[in-house]
């Protein structure tokens, strides 16, 4: 499918999703949010592609944020509608059986940080640069922000970030677990490339299960948490990928995953 603001890549089980408005520094707007989603739920209906690297056009922007254009326009029931399209995209890449990985290339602002939290894993270049800057707008993260960004760094951190609109470089990033790797600009997307290479050599089931008890666990107390962990476990010991990955090593030999 041919888009106006993304450009979609597949290799095998790897995607590669790049956000394509320069003329915005990748600014999100209503129709590149939904090209994401379309190209997201082709991913997931189809079924091989297991690793998404999202990253941004050109050498300055990741995304510069929501658009500030479509946001001036906004009422009271578009303004929900939009953030309720924001809020739908990324809770669909955060709670995907697909493995998401940011390439942060530059700015990475309000929800263009939004975006990268609700990713799996960041890495960033050394130019990159993150913040929640809204309240300097009047408004305030809308796609997450409040509640993402607190739950990676800590309410102190949260607060301050965007209470000031702080902008913030990529090591101090890296500093507060805002993002995973820092990298220099031009090893940024093979660095990305080889993390989500090393992603596709594992079982892909317990990749799938690690990341649903991650996500979930965090939401509950640690006895619900471990209950779903234990669960988790028996039903992989009912999988191909456990009884190859086990005997794999008992064979010494690598072991070939099936996803089943
Ligand atoms: N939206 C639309 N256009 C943008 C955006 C944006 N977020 N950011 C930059 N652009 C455009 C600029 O208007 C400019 O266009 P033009 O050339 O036509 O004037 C072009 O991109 C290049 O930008 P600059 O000339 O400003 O480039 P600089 O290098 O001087 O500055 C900055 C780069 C610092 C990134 C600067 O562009 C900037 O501050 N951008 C805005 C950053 C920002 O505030 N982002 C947060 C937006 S709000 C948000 O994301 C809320 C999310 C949830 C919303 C839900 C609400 C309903």
């Amino acid at each position: 499918m041919a888009y106006n603001n993304i450009i979609v890549e597949t290799q095998g089980a790897k995607a590669t999703v790049t956000f394509n408005r320069p003329k915005a520094l990748n600014a999100l707007n209503t129709e590149t949010l939904l090209e994401v989603k379309q190209a997201f739920t082709e991913f997931e209906n189809g079924g091989e592609v297991r690793v998404v690297i999202f990253t941004g056009a050109g050498e300055k922007a990741f995304i510069a944020g929501a658009d500030i254009g479509e946001l001036k326009t906004l009422d009271v029931v578009t303004g929900k509608k939009f953030v309720e399209t924001g809020h739908s995209v990324l809770a669909q890449i955060e709670n995907s059986r697909i493995v998401s990985i940011s390439a942060v290339n530059g700015f990475a602002l309000g929800g263009g940080c939004e975006f990268m939290m609700a990713t799996d894993i960041r890495v960033a270049s050394e130019n990159a640069k993150m913040g929640q800057p809204e309240v300097n707008l009047g408004i305030i993260p809308g796609f997450g922000g409040t509640q993402r960004l607190t739950r990676l760094v800590g309410k102190g951190r949260a607060k301050e970030l965007t209470f000031s609109a702080r902008i913030i470089k990529a090591d101090e990033a890296l500093r507060i677990g805002l993002v995973e790797f820092v990298f220099p600009a031009d090893q940024l997307m093979a660095e990305a490339n080889k993390l989500a290479d090393t992603i596709l050599s594992k079982s892909p089931l317990g990749v799938q299960y690690a990341k649903e008890l991650i996500n979930r666990g965090g939401e509950v107390d640690l006895t619900n948490a471990n209950a779903f962990e234990i669960q988790a476990f028996a039903a992989l010991c009912a999988t191909d990928d456990k009884n190859e990955g086990l005997g794999a090593f008992l064979e010494k030999r690598d072991a070939k995953f099936s996803g089943k």
